[in-house]
């Protein structure tokens, strides 16, 4: 499982080393390259119909991110897409906890914790817990943006929250810590900026966005194009990724206008 997972990543950055071309004179183009476009859990199970739908989810939210992405892809961006992939029974669903409800908050302690009390509090973390979701191969986990095929506009995809004991809001590492590919596979294609939007604002889109600050990439938050769980925390992760530093844009035109 192992060597064929880093076969693949070697295999998709090698693609990308191959289509990177561009001459002196294009500056444009060769700042669009050194940009990547993060569009963050565009999947199924988090949009209308779905066990966990975001408000305002449907078909032309989904159109309109499509149609956005085509946009970046057009002009040279890098598109990734990051993709929640979570195995049965995983620590995120209040199936796995008895007695306890969606949106409950449950203290989990880790199994490095100390016996003492007073560091054991530093091993504890809440956990937010969920339906069921994104359960690796079934439909509901499908991104909705082709990643595959004549069609494709995804370049790559970074699965994460595969650790049956960690939840991983964030692209670039899980709640345990461990890092995803993200970040190494940005640097080596010398990727710079980061453009990020999808679902959902307050929660996998905020981490990712604040990740990819700590990681000192040129951050922008697409909002139109963005969708958060609740009006009130989405309002608030805004103003919290703001301050950490991102750059807010409305629409992806008003992107290209100032940063493209
Ligand atoms: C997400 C809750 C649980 C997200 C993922 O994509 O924001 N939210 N898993
Ligand atoms: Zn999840």
């Amino acid at each position: 499982m192992l060597t064929l997972k880093t076969g693949f990543y070697l295999f998709m950055v090698g693609g990308i080393f191959l289509s990177s071309g561009f001459s002196s004179e294009e500056k444009d183009f060769e700042s669009s390259t050194r940009t990547a476009v993060i569009v963050v859990d565009l999947q199924a199970d988090f949009t209308l119909g779905g066990p966990l739908p975001v408000p305002n989810s449907g078909k032309d939210y989904i159109e309109g991110v499509d149609s956005a992405t085509r946009k970046f892809k057009g002009q040279g961006f890098r598109i990734f897409a990051t993709q929640d992939w979570h195995p049965k029974g995983h620590i995120s669903f209040y199936t796995s906890h008895k007695g306890k409800n969606v949106l409950d908050e449950v203290p989990i302690q880790d199994k490095e914790s100390p016996v003492s009390d007073a560091s054991q509090q530093q091993f504890e973390r809440l956990q937010t817990l969920w339906p069921p979701h994104c359960v690796q191969g079934t439909e509901g986990a499908d991104i909705l943006l082709p990643t595959q095929g004549l069609e494709k506009l995804i370049e790559v995809v970074v699965q994460k929250g595969m650790h049956a004991d960690y939840d991983s809001y964030s692209g670039f590492q899980d709640d345990g810590g461990n890092e995803t590919p993200l970040n190494e596979m940005l640097k080596q294609i010398g990727v710079e900026k980061v453009v990020i939007y999808g679902i959902a604002t307050d929660y996998c889109v905020k981490a990712t966005v604040i990740d990819a600050l700590k990681r000192n990439y040129k951050t922008s938050l697409i909002t139109s194009l963005s969708r958060g769980v609740k009006p009130e925390s989405t309002q608030e992760a805004i103003q919290d990724m703001k301050k950490a530093g991102a750059a807010l844009y409305e629409t992806v035109e008003d992107f290209l206008a100032d940063a493209g």
